[in-house]
């Protein structure tokens, strides 16, 4: 049985990027519905039962017989159970007035992308161009590269990219009771947030 993390902060600790309300209703219930629909999804299917979220993943990328059902309860409630699990370790409350990466990741995003400021602008395009509910990565992809990826839906991104840095979900329920239509503002409040 997959069970909800508990968060390591307050529903109100990422104030004010994120609001409390939003918060607490995107944990308790969008996450807590992923959760469910996993785990009664597995229902029919014992031996997925035992395996845990990344074996998952490996079963969607490596088994062409899979049934339908349980590859779309794969792809849609393990993916949302992994992707919302990843974005609550990665966000933490407004300190200093953001964070930055550790000084090695720091120096490959430079050699990347130029300089930490160029790599922020490019994330923010890319979390632009995603047109519906997705989700915007920093990945790394499996020739060790430091990539900027989106997934469509609760797709997870270590099926089609590689393994994720940082990761912003870009759904409305994410974001709207605050910021409306105005996602591009959520997105740059997410450096004051996110955790490296
Ligand atoms: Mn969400």
């Amino acid at each position: 049985m997959f069970t909800l993390p508990k968060l390591d902060y307050g529903y109100d600790a990422l104030e004010p990027v994120i609001d409390t309300e939003t918060m607490e209703l995107h944990h308790t219930k969008h996450h807590q519905t992923y959760v469910d629909k996993l785990n009664s999804g597995l229902e029919a299917y014992p031996k997925y039962k035992e395996k845990n979220l990344e074996e998952l993943f490996a079963a969607v990328a490596e088994d062409p017989g899979l049934p339908a059902d349980l590859k779309g309860t794969i792809l849609k409630f393990a993916g949302g159970h992994y992707n919302h699990s990843f974005f609550w370790k990665h966000l933490g409350p407004v300190e200093n007035g953001g964070h930055e990466p550790g000084a090695e990741l720091l120096s490959e995003i430079e050699r990347v992308w130029g300089s930490y400021e160029n790599f922020q602008a490019k994330f923010e395009e890319k979390a632009g161009m995603v047109f519906g509910s997705g989700w915007c990565w920093l990945v790394r992809d499996k020739e060790d590269r430091l990539v900027i990826e989106e997934t469509l839906m609760q797709e997870p991104p270590l099926l089609k990219y590689g393994m994720p840095i940082i990761g912003i979900d870009l759904w409305e329920h994410a974001f709207y009771l605050k910021y409306r239509n105005r996602r591009a503002e959520y997105v740059k409040g997410f450096w004051k947030i996110v955790v490296w």
